[in-house]
């Protein structure tokens, strides 16, 4: 009696998982999908986007990349704009301003079109799912305790960021300036944030700004992989090399040569190319119906593994990691 029960819940088991399976629908084929970075000059947008070839590759959907040259706020409306006209099923794009594309992004979704956000994150209602590359409030407080541990938590600090609409670096500011509030950082001081607008130029003369206009200046986060290593080249042949310590969101490649000659001790940042990755899965499994955005539910994204809807349809890829002269040479990108 026993056995036959227990059979008999075996086989309703192995029924109910046959059920499940069959209402997954298989990821579509020959999906076309836009990937549209910040800007497309940026040495970190080729990683992230080469992940989402990649993704394209595996199931077979139409990958293509474009992006503006400038990471300026509107800069992004024309390639939303081609993205209906073209008629692609989904949009993937880490935006320049959380509200400036909102009215765009509406068309391109009455449009039939799905959109995720990744890296930079535009206001919820822009979009179906954000793939966030790891938690913004532990970004932001991991890079002040870096901070301050490299200048003995005291003196005067500065940010130097990437445009002043930036979703991503503004949510992480924010974070930064609550870790500043705990007693262990009372002998610190954030004395300014500037902006190098992710551009290589700018965010060098910025820093070169920084340093001159406040001589008591011990540390710079900088977290954007542009401004950090502008801010690295200026800083590795000034005198200010090995006062002022810089630290932030880099790509090993952009940072190998300052971590060896000492100008930057250690920096953070996840790779890339798995938000890209991710983000395409993501927008394969909307367009599919396998998912719908629900926080709660699960879907596959390849070597990646299954991630889970949270909150707001934020998916975080996962954890930073600290680069430093010990491990970078590990890393290649
Ligand atoms: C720059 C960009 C990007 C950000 C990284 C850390 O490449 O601003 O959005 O995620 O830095």
């Amino acid at each position: 009696m026993k056995t036959r029960s227990l059979l008999l819940s075996a086989l309703t088991l192995s029924a109910l998982a046959t059920l499940a399976y069959a209402q997954t629908p298989a990821l579509k084929k020959g999906l076309k999908i836009t990937l549209l970075p910040k800007n497309i000059n940026n040495p970190y947008n080729v990683i992230e986007t080469s992940g989402g070839l990649e993704a394209g590759k595996e199931i077979g959907a139409l990958v293509k990349v474009v992006g503006p040259s400038d990471a300026g706020a509107s800069s992004q409306v024309s390639y939303i704009n081609t993205a209906i006209a073209q008629k692609q099923d989904a949009l993937v794009l880490a935006a320049n301003d959380a509200n400036a594309l909102l009215p765009y992004l509406a068309r391109a979704k009455a449009s039939g079109m799905k959109i995720v956000t990744m890296d930079s994150d535009t206001a919820v209602s822009g979009r179906t799912l954000f793939i966030n590359q790891a938690n913004s409030e532990g970004i932001g407080r991991a890079q002040v305790q870096l901070v301050g541990k490299l200048i003995g938590y005291k003196g005067e600090i500065a940010v130097l960021s990437a445009t002043p609409n930036a979703t991503n670096q503004n949510t992480w500011i924010k974070w930064m300036q609550e870790e500043l509030k705990l007693p262990r950082y009372k002998d610190m001081k954030l004395v300014k944030i500037a902006y190098g607008n992710d551009d290589d130029q700018k965010s060098f003369t910025e820093m070169q700004g920084l340093i001159q206009a406040y001589p008591n200046l011990k540390g710079v986060i900088s977290p954007t992989t542009v401004g950090i290593s502008a801010g690295a080249r200026y800083l590795s042949t000034s005198p200010s090399k090995g006062k002022v310590a810089l630290t932030g969101l880099g790509t090993p490649n952009q940072m190998r040569a300052f971590v060896k000659d000492g100008t930057v001790t250690a920096f953070q940042l996840w790779n890339p190319a798995d938000v890209g990755y991710l983000a395409t899965y993501a927008a394969a499994a909307l367009v599919s119906g396998q998912i719908t955005g629900k926080p709660g539910e699960k879907f596959k994204a390849g070597r990646l593994g299954e991630y889970t809807i949270g909150k707001d349809g934020e998916i975080i890829v996962g954890p930073p990691y600290t680069f430093d002269k010990a491990n970078i040479d590990k890393f290649d990108f």
